[in-house]
């Protein structure tokens, strides 16, 4: 059984997605983030960064912070969703770190600039829209002739699904990276996804692509 500490947001649903993919039994505890849930005594025992996600795996007692670790984990756990041979591992490791330095941090001060307080801060608006465009530029690229980032269907595609279901808030129109656009819908079609998506509540529609 694994705990799963989380909230309405990409990086937490990078992981109830993948826990969903895997079907494993897990129990959420909603933090709301806007009510600085994350900030508790009891929170930060578990997630000394005070951000969601968090999981406790309750075989071991281990917890894991940081969405990206959080994901490697449980790949390994249960052996799935990771290549095993040593070279594709190492292309969906520097997939995924792609998405853990970039297409997330981004992606998330775009949403900052663009979508909560636009005409604060033109240099930043005009920064992160550039650099939202050559990010979804890189993984277009990526995507020609592929169907999935690192070809099997794994934590990497999980990992950048939930920041790409954000591009109204990034300003961008899917139709402008049609390799993204076709991977977003391929992804979106899958139940687990859809599922995941809406822990701990659901918000509303998942954006079409
Ligand atoms: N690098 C971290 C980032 C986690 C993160 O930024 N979490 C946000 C929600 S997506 C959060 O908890 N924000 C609360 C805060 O900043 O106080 C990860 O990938 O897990």
């Amino acid at each position: 059984m694994i705990d799963l500490y989380t909230w309405t947001t990409p990086n937490g649903r990078k992981v109830s997605i993948l826990l969903e993919e895997l079907g494993v039994d897990y129990e959420v505890h909603p933090i709301n983030i806007g009510e600085d849930d994350q900030m508790t005594d009891a929170f930060l025992k578990i997630g000394p960064n005070n951000k969601i996600p968090v999981i406790v795996d309750r075989e071991t007692g281990q917890s894991v912070m940081e969405s990206g670790a959080i994901m490697i984990y449980l790949a390994e756990k249960y052996g799935r969703f990771l290549p095993s041979d040593p070279a594709r591992k190492s292309e969906a490791m520097e997939w995924l770190m792609w998405q853990m330095a970039g297409f997330g941090p981004m992606l998330g001060q775009a949403h900052h600039f663009l979508h909560f307080n636009p005409g604060k801060a033109a240099y930043a608006e005009g920064r992160f829209r550039d650099e939202v465009a050559r990010l979804y530029g890189v993984l277009d690229t990526r995507l020609a002739g592929r169907e999935y980032i690192v070809d099997e269907y794994s934590i990497v595609d999980m990992a950048c699904w939930p920041w790409a279901s954000r591009y109204e808030w990034q300003e961008v129109d899917l139709a402008d990276y049609p390799n993204v656009r076709a991977w977003y819908q391929r992804l979106l079609a899958r139940e687990a996804v859809q599922r995941g998506y809406h822990v701990p509540k659901v918000m509303g529609e998942i954006p079409p692509g």
